[in-house]
């Protein structure tokens, strides 16, 4: 009973998916008599959370009801008041919990707060999949730093380019549309130079019928060689454009873009042989409440994410194509794993077929 009516919940939680940064995404049900009366879910950081929409949604039903939550309530005044106060006032008599809130703020008083009232509450229900669907608030809450998802389509001989250099896709339609549901997910989207330069793609989210969200671009450009007509640059998308770069560049070409609506540049540190510091890159995103990013390549940006151990999952789809000799492969440089137990590898796999492609997806184990 207690598991139907949180998958219920869930449903409405996944509303919210890439759209609450840097808040998690919650989602809420009101039931009375084995009938849901009321549902919500949290829409965007800075408007009322889930258990209040659905509060409202129910109204004086709410009154001996149980509340189904996704994520424990919070205790604390935040940019909203307190959802456990809420919950009390409206009468709830008991409340399922999916996953405890470890925000520091919230961590169990929302749940000791709901019991000094009087209130039943039960916590652990569908746990892992309350988890699952906010990895990213939960890195960013434990670590500051974004969840980070590493993107490739490539041949089964792993290449994820014909010749080396060129641009041409790998993988099929259906695939394209998968990573453009992923794209419209995440709170933003990093490649590097060298992709703009092959591709020049425009980073934004395209869904069939639906325009979806862009995510914020993000552009690891250490000399700022980046063409100022690029379409990263140029393209209407609702999220900003970050441009990553070393203190050496061209400083009229700097201000130039910077004066450019939607474009921000930022000047990062560097690695002791000259190149962007990962990791540096992530902080300043973390910072920036940025919960999840997509690493979309190229084979040298993968290289030096995996390198850094700060890839957490990575989703490669495979065309059942051989490219052989001449294309890139979808890890280059960086990386030089020296043997089986040295070589970052994925644990809790997964398998799922896009159209002809394959998706193999997993989360990283660094050694
Ligand atoms: C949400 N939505 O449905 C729940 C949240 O600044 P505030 O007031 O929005 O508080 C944000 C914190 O509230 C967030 O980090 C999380 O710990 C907790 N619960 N947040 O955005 C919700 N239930
Ligand atoms: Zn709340």
């Amino acid at each position: 009973m207690h598991r139907r009516f949180m998958r219920r919940a869930l449903v409405e939680a996944r509303k919210g998916l890439g759209r609450t940064a840097p808040n998690p995404c919650v989602g809420a049900v009101i039931v009375r008599s084995g009938q849901v009366v009321a549902t919500g879910y949290h829409r965007q950081a800075g408007t009322p959370h889930a258990e209040i929409h659905a509060l409202r949604d129910a109204g004086s039903a709410a009154r001996g009801a149980t509340l189904y939550v996704t994520l424990e309530p919070c205790s604390h005044h935040g940019r909203t008041p307190p959802c456990a106060h809420a919950v009390a006032e409206a009468g709830i008599a008991e409340v399922v919990i999916g996953l405890l809130d470890p925000n520091p703020l919230v961590d169990g008083s929302g749940a000791d707060y709901l019991r000094s009232r009087g209130i039943a509450v039960v916590t652990g229900v569908l746990e892992e999949q309350c988890r699952e669907i906010n990895r990213p608030f939960l890195k960013h809450i434990a670590t500051s730093l974004p969840w980070v998802v590493l993107k490739a389509g490539l041949s089964l001989d792993g290449r994820i380019t014909f010749r080396r250099g060129s641009r041409g896709a790998v993988t099929g339609d259906a695939t394209l549309r998968q990573v453009h549901r992923m794209r419209d997910q995440c709170d933003a989207i990093l490649v590097g130079i060298g992709t703009i330069v092959i591709d020049d793609p425009s980073l934004t989210t395209r869904l069939a019928g639906r325009r979806g969200r862009d995510p914020v671009r993000i552009v690891l450009d250490t000399s700022l060689r980046i063409d100022e007509q690029a379409r990263v640059l140029c393209q209407q998308s609702m999220a900003s454009t970050l441009l990553f770069c070393s203190a050496a560049v061209d400083p009229g070409k700097r201000e130039r873009l910077a004066a450019r609506p939607g474009i921000e540049i930022i000047e990062t540190a560097c690695t002791a042989d000259g190149r962007l510091d990962p990791g540096e890159v992530l902080r300043l995103l973390g910072v920036r409440g940025i919960t999840s990013v997509l690493v979309e390549g190229g084979a040298a940006v993968h290289g030096a994410f995996l390198a850094a151990r700060l890839v957490d999952r990575v989703n490669l789809f495979y065309a059942p194509i051989f490219i052989g000799d001449g294309g890139n492969s979808v890890v280059e440089h960086y990386l030089a794993a020296s043997d089986r137990n040295h070589a970052p590898r994925l644990v809790n796999t997964s398998i799922k077929r896009f159209g002809e492609d394959l998706m193999i997806t997993g989360d990283v184990s660094y050694h």
